[in-house]
């Protein structure tokens, strides 16, 4: 078992001592000088990739941080890690499990072998599968029970299984089929399934249940509420094979809540729920917008994927953004990452990050179990723009913290309506310049403002942000963009030397609660055996219900 990295712990590693020199050097240099110094800084500090444009220009560092963040990953082994990662060697350790979302979208012409065998071919099975079923529900031929055309798609699960569906389902709604609707239903709240259904028509309904290991408290109970729906409507056992689908790797569960296995859509260990959307568990988004549409999408993220594995590292956006975030979490105590797309498709987008970086690197001790000494993973947040201008962009701009944000843009946009998104694009650029730049107090004076409202009008800039433009929103543009920040959570967890691909801290969550259920629904006055609070936060909910 692997230990510390190479031998060394992150903090021994010479770039690391070096970027902590560095750092010093650096804390007291504004934007404004560093740009002013340097005139092509603008033009040089990007990246280009697979229609991906980073500009990194305005992030609180040089050339000689960039170098020494790219000797990091290297003195790290982040190449070898990767291709660890992309043989199918088992990097979840704690799990014992290989890390093979990249298998999601390799073509058929790759071999990834796990355990002796080739998973590629099992993967195109699963995606021929779907492909096949998607087409029958889209264009009519699969009937419900009575004879009616399917037109809603209910998807419940909830995580993995429902961050990814509902994120691509809203990002690529401009290419789905119109004349249905899609509902993602995950939360315990019996509120999310009663307003997920209370005006739909049980006949042309069908729900998929994606849970990974279909034991999941939450989707059990959803799909058990929408089974009991569906039949009080439908009145018959047989409805559930025309209505019920499952996307699971636990078949024996399926058959026993009543689903035929024939319609079940299967993935694997090796796909961590987080990284699942591109699995069968993005069956949803391959109704919506159809095979085709999902194969670009596919496409788009092996393109990323390619680019991550084979890019030298210093034009490398994955690894880019990534030692950046190390750069801030580590020297410049951030504590968190706003995520700012100014592509209202894209408003779940912040959301679905939130789990796929704070569930990976939320870590606090090392692949050798050992205590970190250095931060880990940062919070990550954000809305779309320009609607967060309005609320917490005030923080960002003239707070305490130091936040770095990821700008997201796009040249075009699928709805051109008069000047909306030319002043949409306005707004991207004048944040990015106004956070670097800020405004000093000879710039606010100069306006005419009186000395005492000077320092409220102050901005102090050196703000630290990224710039991701690309063409358009397309379902490979997307496939592209969640790579992108897969590898960059990849290369930070390879950094920090932790177990980006486990998640005991969600099992926990999974066991904690069905003690207290019982509690809860007891007839007897039950003997509680917390906390104080605990206990009387029971009893007051027991005398209120
Ligand atoms: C993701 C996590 C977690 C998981 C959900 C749902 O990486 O493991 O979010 O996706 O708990 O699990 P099931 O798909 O097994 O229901």
């Amino acid at each position: 078992m692997q230990t510390e990295t190479k031998g060394k712990s992150l903090v021994d590693q010479p770039a690391w001592k070096a970027l902590q020199t560095h750092a010093e050097q650096l804390r007291g240099r504004h934007l404004r000088e560093l740009f002013a110094e340097d005139a092509s800084r603008g033009e040089r500090m990007t990246a280009e990739a697979e229609g991906i444009f980073l500009d990194y220009s305005k992030n609180r560092a040089t050339d000689e941080t960039l170098k020494l963040l790219l000797e990091l990953a290297q003195q790290v082994g982040l190449r070898e890690r990767t291709e660890a990662m992309f043989k199918g060697e088992k990097i979840n350790i704690t799990e014992n499990r290989a890390v093979l979302h990249v298998a999601l979208r390799a073509p058929k012409s790759e071999s990834i072998v796990v355990d002796g065998e080739d998973v590629v071919p099992e993967v195109h099975k699963v995606l021929d599968k779907m492909a096949g079923f998607a087409e029958r529900v889209r264009s009519g031929e699969w009937k419900g029970h009575t004879g009616k055309r399917i037109k809603n798609v209910i998807n419940v699960g909830i995580g993995g299984s429902d961050l990814g569906p509902v994120m691509a389902y809203e990002a690529l709604k401009h290419y789905s089929q119109r004349d249905m609707t899609f509902r993602f239903v995950s939360n315990v709240d019996g509120t999310d399934f009663a307003e997920a259904v209370q005006d739909l028509d049980a006949e042309e309904t069908m729900f998929l249940i994606a849970s990974k290991t279909f034991t999941t408290l939450e989707t059990m109970t959803n799909a058990h509420s929408a089974r009991d729906w569906a039949l009080s409507k439908l009145g018959d056992e047989k409805a559930v094979a025309k209505h019920f689908v499952a996307i699971s790797t636990n078949a024996k569960e399926v058959a026993k809540f009543g689903i035929d296995t024939e319609n079940m859509f299967g993935f694997w260990d090796w796909v961590g729920g987080r990284y699942s959307m591109d699995s069968a568990i993005g069956l949803s988004t391959m109704i919506a917008i159809g095979p085709d549409g999902f194969r670009e999408m596919l496409a788009g993220f092996h393109a990323m994927d390619v680019h991550f594995r084979t890019a030298p590292l210093e034009k490398n956006l994955p690894v880019l953004l990534g030692l950046l975030t190390v750069w801030y979490t580590e020297f410049f105590d951030a504590q968190t990452v706003a995520i700012l797309p100014y592509e209202q498709y894209l408003k779940r987008f912040p959301a679905y990050l939130q789990q796929l970086t704070m569930e990976s690197n939320g870590k606090h001790v090392t692949l050798g179990g050992t205590k970190v000494i250095y931060q880990t993973g940062p919070i990550y947040w954000g809305e779309p723009g320009t609607n967060g201008q309005h609320s917490f962009y005030q923080l960002i701009h003239q707070g305490t913290r130091l936040i770095p944000c990821d700008f997201i843009g796009f040249a075009k946009t699928l709805n051109p309506l008069g000047r909306h998104h030319d002043m949409l694009m306005a707004n991207v650029f004048a944040q990015a310049e106004a956070l670097a730049f800020g405004k000093t107090a000879d710039q606010v004076k100069a306006e005419g403002t009186p000395d005492w409202l000077v320092p409220h009008r102050v901005f102090e800039g050196n703000r630290p942000s990224n710039t991701i433009l690309a063409d358009k929103l397309t379902p490979a543009l997307l496939g592209k963009l969640v790579a992108l920040y897969e590898h960059s959570v990849f290369t930070q967890g390879v950094v920090w030397n932790i177990d980006s691909f486990d998640q005991w801290g969600v099992e926990l969550g999974k066991v904690l609660a069905t003690r207290i259920l019982g509690e809860l629904e007891s007839k007897e006055e039950p003997k509680l055996e917390h906390d104080s609070s605990t206990t009387s936060l029971i009893h007051r909910y027991r005398k209120n219900k």
